[in-house]
């Protein structure tokens, strides 16, 4: 099984700015803990990262046939990006949205979610859990 893990914009600061809200863990110690349970799990993965809408929108359109499952972390684009929410459901791959902090519990501008409708399901406010916990129902997706 081969699973996308795509993270949107700024995501690339982590652990370098707010670290109140997004605590002190980089990206790459993200990746690393991710790589580690997906050997476990028997199951390849790809992490990707970019501050670009289209870039994302290209990658969700080149998973089709490339990959079973897209775990994504839109970042801010979660909440405005109907190029993400179409490139979703066009693609048919199956794809899981997931959130380091609770965005229910955040400013209103966030509890909207374009993606949400077309995603399979969503995973928020666990911190780097919530990496882990969208690769584990990636991997078990059929099921559902
Ligand atoms: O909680 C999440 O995972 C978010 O997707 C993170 C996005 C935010 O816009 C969403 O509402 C919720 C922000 C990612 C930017 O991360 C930063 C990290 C360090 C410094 C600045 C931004």
């Amino acid at each position: 099984m081969k699973i996308l893990l795509l993270n949107g914009p700024n995501l690339n600061l982590l652990g370098q700015r707010e670290p109140e809200i997004y605590g002190h863990t980089t990206l790459a110690d993200i990746e690393a803990k991710v790589r580690e349970r997906a050997a476990e799990l028997k199951v390849q993965i790809e992490f990707r990262q970019s501050n670009l809408e289209g870039e994302l929108v290209n990658w969700i359109q080149q998973a089709k046939g490339q990959f079973d499952v897209i775990v994504i972390n839109a970042a801010a684009y979660t909440h405005t990006s109907i190029a993400l929410r179409d490139a979703i459901a066009a693609g048919g791959v199956p794809t899981i949205e997931i959130h380091l902090s609770n965005v229910h519990a955040r400013e209103e501008f966030r509890h909207k979610s374009l993606i949400a409708p077309v995603c399979r399901g969503q995973i928020t406010g666990f911190g780097q859990k919530s990496y882990i916990l969208g690769l584990e129902a990636a991997v078990d997706v059929k099921d559902y």
